[in-house]
């Protein structure tokens, strides 16, 4: 079967609300060769945009973006032990979690999956997580890097709060601070006095691989 087939019966998938069909596709793209980040930007990514725009337009509600949610899961799950096998240690480590208040974790689970596969050592501390534990967890562990996601208006206010909170800590400069979401950008990464801005989870590996200095 063509790649791009492969590709549209992902973005189906999520579209259509089947995890089903999601982990079958999801195998068919490792069988054909498909690199795992091109199967979740260009399959199941662009599937969760149509989720969303037509959330925006009010022709679908929470449970179908739930269900849609979970077929993009269950894709996921295939994908992941693909993406976790290359990676050589680096000896470089990354604690990761969305913000307060916010349940998004599906951009989350995705970045640390791809730092894993890169070679990076991560802490995930999962969603609706306390500045403090981001903060407690990267001296616990002496990290390189805090990433956070925050995916509403109203919940990325919290990743002032952990630059706020690693300087207080006293570890603001072994630490650098990687954020993502999709209210995010570069404009609020700078006036928040973060490190970097990521858009995507492909990025995020090279971006986390410049702050460390690799
Ligand atoms: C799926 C979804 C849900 C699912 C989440 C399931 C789950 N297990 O995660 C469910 C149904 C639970 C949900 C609930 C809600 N949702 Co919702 N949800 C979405 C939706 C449609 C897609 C998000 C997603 O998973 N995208 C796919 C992933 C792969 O992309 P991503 O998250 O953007 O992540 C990528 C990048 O952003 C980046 N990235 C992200 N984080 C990070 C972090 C780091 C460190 C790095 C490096 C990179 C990075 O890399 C990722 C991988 O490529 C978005 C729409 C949107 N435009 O984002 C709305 C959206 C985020 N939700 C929204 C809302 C309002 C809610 C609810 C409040 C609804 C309600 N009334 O109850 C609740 C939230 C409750 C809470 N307290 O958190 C709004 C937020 C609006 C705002 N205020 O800004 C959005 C924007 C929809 C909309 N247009 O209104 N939601």
């Amino acid at each position: 079967m063509f790649k791009q087939e492969i590709l549209d019966k992902l973005k189906k998938a999520v579209e259509t609300y089947d995890a089903d069909l999601a982990s079958s596709a999801a195998k068919e793209a490792l069988e054909a060769g498909i690199e795992p980040f091109e199967a979740i930007n260009d399959g199941l990514g662009r599937g969760m945009m149509t989720i969303s725009d037509l959330f925006d337009e009010a022709k679908i509600f929470l449970p179908q973006i739930l269900m849609a949610a979970e077929a993009m899961q269950a894709g996921l799950e295939v994908l992941k032990p693909k993406i976790m096998e290359s990676g050589e240690k680096m000896g470089k480590v990354v604690v990761i979690g969305t913000v307060e208040g916010d349940i998004h974790e599906i951009g989350k689970n995705v970045v640390a999956a791809m730092l894993q596969g890169a070679g990076f050592d991560v802490i995930d501390i999962g969603r609706d997580a306390p500045i403090d534990k981001f903060v407690e967890t990267a001296k616990e562990v002496n990290a390189d890097i805090v990433g956070a996601s925050a995916l509403m208006t109203t919940t990325r206010p919290g990743q002032r709060e952990i630059v706020k909170a690693l300087k207080e800590a006293g570890i603001r400069d072994k630490v650098k601070t990687l954020f993502g979401g999709a209210p995010v950008n570069q404009e609020w990464v700078d006036e928040i006095g973060g490190d970097a801005y990521c858009p995507n989870g492909a990025e995020a590996v090279r971006i986390a691989k410049e702050l460390v200095g690799d």
